[in-house]
C-alpha cells in the first residue's frame, strides 16, 4: 500500500511531529501532566491522523522505530522544558503492544533517557488493556523494571478493553485513565455508576485516576464530586504543538 511505503520514510524525512495535550489537576489548579500524541505531516496528503497511520505502523512493525523516535523527541523536549524551569509535570507516551513483543521497550526508554538527560520521574508510558492480555507475566516484568527506574505506567482507555478486573492487581501500573466514552455519558446514571466504580478501584489499589475526554463543567463537577481530580480533555486544551503548550502553561499560571 502507498501509505505504508510513505510511512517507512516518514521518520527519516522528519515528517512526524508531536502534539501535547495537558492534564489538569482541578483540585489544586495546577498542570499535572501532558500526553504526547504523534502526528504525520504527509508531503502530499497533508496532516494524517494517528487513527489512520498507527494501525498501519502496528501491522508493518514500523511502530517500533516510530516509537523510538517519539520517545527521544518527547524526552528531549521535556528536558528542555525542565531547563527552562517549567513546572515538574510528567509527559506520557502511548505504547503499542508491538514494542513489548520485540522486548525493545527497556532499551528504547533507556536510550531516550540517556540521550536527553531526563529524569525518569518525568516520563510516563500509557499502555492499553490489550497489552496486558497476552503473556501478562512477561509484560509485568518489562513494566516493573521500568518502574524501578522511576518511570510511571498508566492504563489508558480503562474499561473498554478485554482484560478482566481479576488481574488488574497483577499489573505494575500507577495510574488508571477513565475512557472518554464514560466521561462523555457522565450524565447517564448507569455510566455514573461505572465511573464511580473505576475511581473506587483506583483508590483501593492505590492508583492515581485521570478522566479523559472532559469537555464540560458539568463533567468536571461530577468527576470532582466522585473523587477524580485530574482531567484531560478539550475543556482544558486540545492537543497542541510544543510552543503552544508552553504558552498554555503560562496563560494558566
Ligand atoms: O491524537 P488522536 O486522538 O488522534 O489519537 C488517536 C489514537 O492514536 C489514540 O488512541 C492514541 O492513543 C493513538 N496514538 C497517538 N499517538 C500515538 C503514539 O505515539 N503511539 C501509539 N502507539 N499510539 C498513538
Ligand atoms: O486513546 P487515547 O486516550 O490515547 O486518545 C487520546 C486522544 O483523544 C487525543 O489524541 C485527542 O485527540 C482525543 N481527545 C482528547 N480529549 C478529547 C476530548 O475532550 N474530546 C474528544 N472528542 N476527543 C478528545
Ligand atoms: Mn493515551
Ligand atoms: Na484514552
Amino acid at each position: 500500500m502507498e501509505l505504508e511505503r510513505d510511512l517507512s520514510r516518514a521518520v527519516a524525512e522528519g515528517e512526524l511531529f508531536v502534539m501535547y495535550q495537558p492534564k489538569w489537576d482541578a483540585q489544586t489548579d495546577r498542570i499535572s501532566g501532558a500526553e504526547a500524541l504523534m502526528r504525520w505531516q504527509h508531503p502530499v496528503l497533508g496532516l494524517i491522523s494517528p487513527g489512520e497511520f498507527i494501525p498501519i505502523a502496528e501491522e508493518t512493525g514500523l511502530i517500533v522505530p516510530m516509537t523510538r523516535w517519539m520517545l527521544k523527541d518527547v524526552c528531549l523536549k521535556r528536558q528542555a522544558w525542565q531547563e527552562q524551569g517549567i513546572a515538574p509535570f510528567r509527559v506520557s507516551v502511548n505504547m503499542s503492544i508491538r514494542v513489548f513483543e520485540r522486548g525493545m521497550l527497556q532499551e528504547m526508554v533507556n536510550e531516550a533517557l540517556s540521550v536527553s538527560g531526563l529524569s525518569p520521574e518525568l516520563l510516563e508510558l500509557e499502555i492499553t488493556e490489550t497489552i496486558a492480555m497476552h503473556d501478562l507475566p512477561d509484560k509485568a516484568k518489562q513494566l516493573q523494571s521500568l518502574r524501578k527506574l522511576g518511570v510511571t505506567v498508566s492504563m489508558d482507555d480503562f474499561g473498554t478493553g478485554y482484560s478482566s478486573l481479576g488481574n488488574l492487581d497483577e499489573l505494575p501500573i500507577d495510574v488508571l485513565k477513565i475512557d472518554q466514552s464514560f466521561v462523555r455519558q457522565s450524565a447517564v446514571h448507569s455510566k455514573q455508576a461505572i465511573i464511580s466504580t473505576i475511581i473506587a478501584i483506583a483508590g483501593h489499589l492505590n492508583l492515581e485516576v485521570v478522566a479523559e475526554g472532559v469537555e464540560t463543567s458539568e463533567q468536571i463537577e461530577f468527576l470532582l464530586s466522585r473523587g477524580c481530580a485530574i482531567m484531560q480533555g478539550y475543556y482544558y486544551g486540545k492537543p497542541m504543538e510544543a510552543a503552544a503548550m508552553e504558552k498554555w502553561i503560562d496563560d494558566m499560571a
